[in-house]
């Protein structure tokens, strides 16, 4: 905004002696000469004043006149304004970075994204941001990250704009106008009343708010994405059957969105979960749906962000549905804090317990336009489900290639370098599979320059050949009996 300004206000200046005035030479000065003045007449015409001439652009005119010594910058202006052929100059303005810093008027006290209180505990989103904000692919595509919870304020001002909306559905008509299974669904599924009149909860919304709260739009806070959808699965009552019903509403969308080409359903790439069984084993035998369906919607590329229980248990020994469950589809999330160490009364298990983000004192927001600080592991690990988002609209081209060829192993690549890319933590070392917290720039350059593996490609086809020869000659053989 601020380089806009002053770009327009150097535009309205044509005449050097007006613009030289108060104008700022000390990174150098951007001067138009006349048609014909080459680089050596500029030099002459300046005399010694300038060291530097560069010619910017070729044939344009356009130089850039520069001294190393500062200190020169008031004699080439005055040089400036007494040289005959000079049409305009400007400063060498200092550009910021678009998108580094969002406008959001609470982002300072977002220390989960920017802390400024310790050196490193936040997830580096600044740093992330220089990449990208999220929202789309490099395909153009919307990327869409689930949140089952006790529902979300969409109307929330800050939360508008990035609530997914069924653009197939007519709201109200009880019609499936889309045919996707679901009759008017148009923010999302309500799972308990099995319909699309979804809640409203401040969990949610604060889960929500975290994902993806609109960034730069001078409103309350920024989410992990600037830009994302946001889809809402409400549940009232959170048996096994209403959360099942919820993640077939995601497994339903993302399929629909396989098959129809991106025309119809929701490319949901994570969903975002902060319930479940406290010290129940996953593992008895009363549990399979669970594993089953985070499998199901592993093979159509979606990650289930998951997370664990809220007190100093080790989840491992002691159970837990679902983040000790044994879904590789499964991103099991505990707390960090302010101080980067594992908040106390927050769960881990060597096994099962992947990585921490940061989940206490979170600002984000809460129904009726509102915002406000909620702790616990629902807090961290929607900071992963929103990552998971972030690093599909920055993901390369080989990436995007694997998603569109095998979504889960897309996925389960995009788990790998979340977890490979955190920083280490001691509090977490050997009580989570990764050992350290959430990295969001270090796992937006991985995924960002991810490249399929030439010689694993390489090899894949070889053996593919050697396939068919053996084919060939068997059917020669059986040919020849
Ligand atoms: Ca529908
Ligand atoms: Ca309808
Ligand atoms: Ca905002």
């Amino acid at each position: 905004m601020k380089v806009c300004k002053s770009l327009a206000l150097v535009a309205g200046m044509t005449l050097v002696a007006s613009a030289a005035q108060a104008a700022d030479y000390s990174k150098g000065a951007i001067v138009k000469f006349a048609p014909g003045m080459s680089a050596q007449d500029v030099r002459e015409a300046l005399g010694q004043a300038s060291a530097q001439v560069e010619e910017l652009v070729a044939g344009s005119g356009l130089y850039l006149v520069s001294s190393k010594d500062k200190s020169k910058a008031g004699e080439i202006r005055t040089k400036l304004n007494q040289t005959a052929g000079v049409m305009y100059a400007m400063p060498n303005h200092e550009m910021t970075l678009r998108g580094a810093a969002p406008n959001d008027p609470r982002f300072s006290e977002q220390w989960s994204l920017k802390n400024r209180t310790k050196e490193g505990a936040d997830i580096h989103a600044l740093e992330a941001w220089e990449l990208g904000t999220g929202g789309l692919d490099r395909a153009g595509r919307d990327i869409v990250v689930a949140v089952i919870d006790g529902g979300i304020d969409y109307r929330h001002e800050d939360l508008i704009t990035n609530a997914w909306v069924n653009s197939g559905e007519i709201p109200g008509n009880a019609k499936d106008d889309d045919e996707n299974g679901f009759v008017d669904d148009i923010y999302g599924w309500d799972a308990t009343s099995n319909t699309g009149n979804i809640g409203s909860s401040s969990h949610g919304t604060h889960v929500a708010g975290i994902v993806g709260a609109r960034g730069d739009n001078t409103k309350h806070v920024v989410g992990v994405n600037w830009n994302v959808k946001i889809m809402s699965i409400s549940v009232g009552s959170f048996s096994s059957a209403n959360v099942l019903r919820a993640y077939g509403y995601v497994l339903a969308q993302k399929r629909l969105w396989i098959e129809s080409g991106g025309r119809k359903g929701a490319n949901v790439v994570a969903t975002n979960s902060s319930f479940g069984y406290d010290y129940a084993d996953c593992n008895t035998g009363e549990y399979p749906a669970w594993n089953d369906m985070y499998n199901q919607l592993g093979q159509v590329g979606v990650l289930s962000a998951s997370a664990t229980i809220n007190g100093n248990v080790d989840v491992d020994a002691q159970g837990d549905v679902p983040t000790a469950c044994s879904s590789d589809f499964i991103v099991a999330v505990t707390n960090t804090t302010r101080d980067d160490v594992k908040y106390n009364s927050a769960g881990y298990g060597r096994t099962h317990i992947d990585l921490g983000a940061p989940g206490t004192d979170i600002l984000s927001l809460v129904p009726g336009n509102s915002a406000r600080t909620m702790t616990g592991t629902s807090m961290a690990t929607p900071h992963v489900a929103g990552a998971i988002g972030f690093l599909y609209s920055v993901a390369s081209n080989d990436f995007l290639e694997l998603a569109d060829e095998n979504p889960a192993a897309a996925s389960l690549e995009i788990k790998r370098l979340l977890m490979a890319s955190t920083d280490a933590l001691p509090s977490l070392a050997n009580v989570t599979v990764s050992g350290g917290r959430l990295n969001l720039a270090k796992a937006a350059r991985a995924a960002a320059t991810f490249e399929s593996n030439p010689s694993s490609a390489a090899t894949v086809d070889l053996l593919n050949a050697v396939q068919d020869g053996m084919m060939e000659a068997l059917i020669d053989i059986v040919d020849g009996l």
